[in-house]
């Protein structure tokens, strides 16, 4: 019962909230690479925004490297705009973040601009000061979070945008719980209320699941370098272009379905950064504590890496080790470090690495 309050009174603040902030400029953030869910709870909010007068604009700073997440936006044709750390925010008086763990951001925000909205289904990082922060861990998707947030307004679906959004927040929700698998009852909700405005057509044709060519050959790259050590799966794909980012995580969800494996951890370098991500159907294991124990902190306090019940990532820069000429070398330093760092958290010793070793040297 307490959480039906505590819900409710949630969505009633962010409508609080925006009233308040009509006719002033917002700036909604897209954190990380754009995705399905943070993509959808974008165009909701920005519709959510409009509906109390607010001025609107949506970036992003990452490139959307997954093929699937280029064609929503084309044929959703969501107007959002990528800009580079110099972008000016001056005329900004809020800005809002959704589905992301921290507050940081690549551009800079100026000391009049405060944070709106901030609205995620993860475990935060830090502390978050926003005028409206709703974060709940027991939830599979923040789509689903704002799909509860448009229920309490006048959205009623039947306008060619809403259609989009419904659709949008739809393709996010079972994005994000690998189709309901992961579900939690406030997804199921959503998905209910929004199953009556979707555009199915527009929904197949943007969730059709494609594998591209790129992540096919990062598999079998993958697949011939696999490290198993009991219940692991761990394995370094190299050098990884920018754009084919994605394909590390579709690696690792598709290993797990070895059978004896519990838990996949597949990386590689990626531009300036060791770029991997962790999958796991243990009852045990908890991606975000296992990732945090494995990498530490950064020297400002945050960590390396986090993740949620099934899955995880990190991202460790490379500093000044990028510059160096030797790309093959490079890799051989980093994969035997990474590895060594996931035995240590194992349990397994050195020996368990130098068996690795020669074993990788024969490949
Ligand atoms: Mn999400």
């Amino acid at each position: 019962m307490n959480k039906t309050v505590e819900s409710s009174s949630k969505s009633e603040s962010i409508h609080t909230v925006l009233e308040s902030a009509g006719g002033k400029n917002l700036l909604i953030c897209l954190k990380g690479y754009p995705d399905p869910d943070n993509i959808a709870c974008a165009l909701a909010l920005d519709w959510l925004a409009k509906s109390y007068k607010l001025n609107t604009k949506i970036i992003y700073f990452d490139d959307i490297s997954h093929h699937e997440n280029r064609a929503l936006v084309k044929k959703l044709d969501i107007d959002m705009e990528q800009v580079s750390p110099d972008f000016d925010a001056s005329n900004y008086q809020y800005f809002a973040i959704n589905d992301s763990q921290s507050t940081e951001l690549p551009i800079k925000i100026p000391e009049h601009c405060e944070l709106l909205v901030f609205v995620d289904h993860h475990k935060p990082l830090g502390s978050v000061k926003a005028h409206h922060l709703d974060v709940r861990e027991n939830v599979g998707s923040t789509s689903s979070i704002y799909t509860e947030y448009l229920q309490g307004s006048e959205f009623k679906g039947d306008l060619a945008d809403e259609t989009k959004i419904a659709t949008a927040l739809m393709h996010g929700i079972r994005a994000d719980t690998d189709d309901y698998v992961n579900a939690t009852s406030l997804d199921y909700s959503a998905s209910q209320f929004l199953s009556t405005f979707v555009d199915k057509d527009l929904l197949a044709l943007i969730s059709r699941q494609a594998i591209s060519a790129k992540t096919m050959d990062m598999t079998q790259i993958a697949l011939q370098h696999k490290d198993i050590k009991e219940t692991f799966l761990f394995s370094g794909v190299g050098y990884v272009r920018e754009e084919d980012r994605d394909g590390i995580g579709q690696c690792a969800d598709y290993l797990l379905h070895r059978e004896g494996i519990e838990t996949v951890v597949v990386y590689g370098i990626v531009g300036t950064f060791v770029d991997g991500s962790l999958r796991t159907k243990s009852h045990t294991l908890d991606p975000d504590k296992w990732l945090k124990d494995v990498f530490g902190k950064k020297e400002d306090g945050t960590w390396y890496g986090g993740g949620r019940k099934d899955k995880g990532g990190f991202q460790i820069p490379l500093g000044v080790f990028a510059r160096c000429k030797d790309r093959e070398l490079l890799w051989i330093l980093i994969k035997k470090t990474i590895d060594e760092l996931f035995y240590e958290k194992i349990g397994i010793g050195a020996q368990g690495a130098l068996d690795n070793e020669l074993g990788a040297g024969k490949v």
